[in-house]
């Protein structure tokens, strides 16, 4: 038995129960549904589109993340590395003697490429590593930048070694995905994929989860495999997607969504995917994160505090108050320069400096805006 055999035949003893795997509903046969989600009816895709050269800053926050309504961004990752990089040959050649975490364990590049290929699982491994910076691995920092839109983020502040995870480097083989979920925190999303399809469906976040499952399927369990949601359960709500608010799409190679704070989100792929997704805290889901960072990780939030009583004490203070912390500064792209942000101005009018100490962190401490820029 090879070690990658052996390493297979561990990880599904481990996840026997948890996780349906194996090929008991045979999906690997499903050619003809799996066609129809590669390449839905037009109506199935009503998300908003905008080309990020075609717009400024302003346009993207007041439409969309103030507004907390998804977007599919084009033009924003069109130079990237990763575009040549993250084909399955690129990773191979690049990355094929590297680990990447997969199902809770270390697995070599050229193993799980090869499992991608033979898989004929229901629900396949997920590639899923957060670690993008070690181990050799380092080179995916170099293949991506954050977009514009995304540079500023206050988690950004911390260490990246103790701010809460907050990007993953994303492989799936056909009929992989992520069921229905909320980010964590209450943190807001970019995901730009670079390979492959993934078809997305999501939700506000005032629409209760019991509403995304007929009532026949008591055992929601099951589905925390994306593709039996999707085959089971989507059909219902494409029925009944006016009144479930429903948003849903197939992103192309090339393509950044953006999915708002607490909204939710499945995904499936209906061909082999990578993608890079990040997290982030800004201006307009800061006060909600806040409040859930303070709740959630409550260690983590007193040392996020402290960096922001470093920076401007009377800030902190006031923001204690108010239990929500001011923002600092924003670049903005119209004015080309720095502008205060509304909400600060109540409380500081002196220069808050956040991204300043985001940027002069030290490499293992820099934000995800410079250590990925
Ligand atoms: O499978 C995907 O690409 C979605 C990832 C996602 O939603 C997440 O990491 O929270
Ligand atoms: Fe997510």
């Amino acid at each position: 038995m090879t070690p990658y055999k052996h390493l297979l035949t561990r990880i599904y003893a481990k996840n026997k129960n948890k996780h349906n795997r194996g090929h008991k509903r045979k999906f690997y046969k499903k050619k003809k549904w799996m066609k129809k989600m590669l390449k839905p009816v037009a109506e199935e895709n009503n998300i908003e589109y905008i080309n990020i050269n075609d717009h400024d800053g302003h346009y993207f926050r007041k439409m969309f993340e103030k507004a907390e309504k998804p977007v599919m961004l084009t033009g924003a990752c069109d130079d990237w590395p990763a575009s040549k990089k993250w084909s399955k040959d690129g990773l191979m050649k690049y990355y094929g003697d590297k680990m990447f975490k997969v199902a809770g364990e270390q697995m070599y590049m050229r193993d799980y490429l090869k499992y991608c290929k033979r898989t004929r699982d229901d629900s396949p491994l997920y590639l899923f590593e957060e670690a993008l910076d070690q181990a050799g691995r380092d080179g995916l920092i170099d293949d991506y930048t954050v977009p514009e839109l995304f540079k500023y983020d206050y988690y950004g502040a911390v260490p990246n070694s103790v701010r809460p995870p907050f990007r993953w480097f994303i492989v799936g083989p056909e009929r992989s995905g992520s069921t229905i979920h909320q980010d964590p925190l209450g943190t807001s999303a970019w995901n730009a994929l670079i390979e492959g399809h993934k078809k997305w469906v999501m939700f506000p976040a005032h629409i209760p989860r019991e509403k995304f499952y007929p009532k026949k399927y008591k055992s929601k369990d099951a589905y925390h495999e994306a593709i039996y949601w999707f085959h089971d359960c989507y059909p219902y709500c494409v029925k009944h997607a006016k009144e479930l608010e429903m948003i849903e799409c197939v992103q192309k190679p090339g393509e950044v969504i953006f999915v708002p704070g607490d909204w939710w989100h499945g995904v499936f792929n209906p061909d082999f995917t990578v993608a890079v997704t990040q997290n982030f805290v800004s201006k307009y889901n800061f006060k909600r994160v806040f409040a859930r960072t303070k709740r959630e990780r409550a260690r983590f939030c007193q040392r996020w505090k402290k960096v922001l009583d470093y920076v401007e004490p009377d800030v902190a203070l006031k923001a204690n108050e108010l239990d929500h912390i001011p923002y600092g500064r924003r670049w903005s792209e119209s004015d080309s320069g720095w502008t205060d942000i509304d909400a600060l101005s109540t409380l500081s009018t002196s220069d808050i400096g956040l991204y300043d100490l985001a940027a002069s962190s030290s490499s293992s401490s820099s934000s995800s805006s410079s250590s990925s820029s």
